[in-house]
């Protein structure tokens, strides 16, 4: 397979509901659709994820598209493609730069399973139609608003949720969502706001039964996150920290944390991902599903690799009206009994909307042999 044509759409989507972090607060959000044709006049669709902010990791979108345009594509031009898996191998000799990896190399992976005929999911092992999902809910200082809209998501179905945190906004937040939720599967998401000299206070979280307190440190610390673990009893999740398979394997053998949100962006894509899932099914470490506030793009390809039965603690994988009013998709995501359905179709198996991409996006040709 040649890759003959790649185009873009740059895309702007408003959130229904303005997100804020330990970092920073989003209203819209920034995505590329990336689409990719070979010699035959297939497509394979992507998405690039990263923000337009270095504050979650240190790609942007901006540095992003010029690893892409300059780096990447170069690559691909010359290059007879048998399996997507030699995507990552072409790509080694550019560094980092996970995110741009990624939107093309996933795209590359819906393209082969385009031309095979096939659904994606038919490429990894033990999947399902149907996967448990869970919500990330943002930093609102109003709790009675932050306790309304946790309500309307446990009635909506979404079976496990993620708070944000920051210091100064942790234990308060927490315990009146457990006073309201006692059984609710809770957990935390602090996105590196904390430091070593936090740790007696990170220890009072220890009283409210959180299912795991996600990136507590700096996003490249391995020694302190395992300071900590070693002093808590509720397991410690690192995100940011893991960008390939060794930053796993590391972070286990110190024991900085218990589990792993694996995001496929951040890990430059699906063959990084699948080694990453391979080395925790057989070191029986959990590992589930995180997300980058996709749109439908990156969504399906989520679902697509969450359908793995390895992946039965619900991701951060929500229906689409979760986070946008309109997609850019011709079929919204829907939650039904707290789960999502994967796509059948071939690929990631979405059709995408032109009237929405028109509408919220520019389109433009970055490549043509
Ligand atoms: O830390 O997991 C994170 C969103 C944006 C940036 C970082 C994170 C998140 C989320 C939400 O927690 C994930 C999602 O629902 O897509
Ligand atoms: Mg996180």
């Amino acid at each position: 397979m040649n890759i003959h044509r790649i185009d873009r759409y740059r895309v702007r989507l408003p959130l229904r509901i303005p997100f804020e972090t330990s970092y920073g607060r989003l209203t819209e959000k920034a995505f590329d659709i990336l689409l990719v044709t070979d010699e035959l006049g297939n497509q394979g669709i992507g998405e690039l994820v990263p923000f337009e902010q270095p504050d979650y990791i240190e790609e942007t979108i901006d540095t992003a598209r010029i690893i892409i345009d300059k780096h990447l594509i170069p690559l691909l031009k010359e290059a007879e493609i048998h399996h997507p898996k030699e995507v990552s191998i072409l790509f080694a000799e550019v560094k980092g730069n996970q995110m741009a990896k990624s939107s093309l190399e996933t795209a590359i992976w819906d393209l082969y399973a385009k031309r095979n005929g096939k659904s994606l999911k038919t490429y990894f092992k033990d999947t399902r139609v149907q996967i448990p999902v869970g919500v990330s809910v943002g930093i609102q200082t109003d709790l009675t608003k932050l306790l309304d809209q946790i309500t309307q998501y446990v009635a909506q179905g979404y079976q496990r949720v993620k708070l944000k945190i920051r210091p100064g906004y942790d234990l308060k937040p927490i315990e009146a969502i457990r006073k309201k939720f006692p059984d609710l599967p809770l957990m935390v998401d602090a996105n590196s706001a904390y430091t070593i000299k936090d740790i007696s206070w990170l220890k009072q979280l220890d009283a409210y039964d959180l299912v795991m307190i996600e990136q507590p440190f700096a996003a490249n610390d391995f020694l302190d996150h395992a300071q900590l673990q070693k002093e808590m009893k509720t397991s410690i999740c690192l995100d940011e920290n893991i960008r390939t398979l060794k930053d796993c394997e590391l972070a286990f053998s110190l024991g900085s944390c218990r589990s792993i949100n694996l995001k496929i962006p951040r890990v430059g894509g699906i063959t990084e991902a699948m080694k990453i899932v391979d080395f925790c099914k057989e070191n029986e470490r959990l590992v589930w599903l995180g997300g980058m506030f996709e749109s439908g793009v990156g969504r399906a390809l989520n679902l697509q690799f969450a359908s793995q039965k390895i992946f039965t603690f619900p991701g951060d994988i929500s229906a689409s009206d979760r986070y946008y009013y309109e997609d850019i998709l011709t079929e919204p995501f829907e939650i039904q009994n707290g789960e999502i359905f994967v796509p059948d179709e071939l690929g990631i198996g979405v059709s995408l909307s032109q009237k929405n991409l028109m509408k919220y996006g520019v389109f433009e040709t970055i490549f043509i042999k």
